[in-house]
């Protein structure tokens, strides 16, 4: 976590979920953006998810990435009382290999967008979250593309071993 105002709402359904919804913050601290991660649950907390959404972009927040499990109502509800990004993550549990924590996240109503990444997808919530910032900053956006060099850098590489 970072001393700086955070600008990246990290949130999920249950501490339950950290291994997963850590890569997105592995992700945030690997670009030096500063975020803030908590459990903030839809069923058991519902009065302190709202007011979580509806506060965000006064404390500053940019964008928000939820995590949520099951019936994974999390992002859907953030996104209905923030006008801020909201990226879904479905968390995978014990059951359904995640189907339902996805397809709970990933159909929203027209009017309603959130941002679902893969199953288990934390690490691109938290690369797509550094892209909506990097928008508005030219620093943030070099570094992103430094990043996708190397990334065509490693799989250029990889080419190359298998052609030896
Ligand atoms: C969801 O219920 C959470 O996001 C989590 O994925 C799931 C299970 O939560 P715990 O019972 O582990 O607290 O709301």
């Amino acid at each position: 976590m970072s001393a700086a105002t955070p600008l990246v709402g990290l949130v999920m359904g249950s501490d339950s979920d950290w291994p997963v919804m850590r890569l997105a913050a592995e992700a945030l601290a690997e670009f030096d953006v500063p975020f803030e991660a908590d459990v903030v649950s839809a069923h058991r907390m519902p009065q302190e998810m709202i007011a979580y959404g509806e506060n965000a972009a006064g404390r500053g927040l940019r964008v928000i990435i939820a995590g949520a499990g099951g019936a994974a109502h999390l992002p859907g509800m953030l996104a209905a009382v923030t006008p801020l990004p909201v990226i879904g993550v479905p968390v995978p549990l014990k059951y359904l290999d995640g189907m339902d924590s996805l397809l709970s996240i990933v159909q929203m109503p027209a009017g309603v967008p959130v941002a679902t990444v893969a199953v288990g997808g934390a690490r691109n919530a938290g690369l797509l979250a550094v892209r909506v910032l990097a928008a508005a900053d030219a620093g943030l956006r070099d570094r992103m593309a430094a990043f996708q060099a190397a990334l065509r850098d490693q799989a250029h590489a990889k080419g190359e071993r298998l052609r030896a």
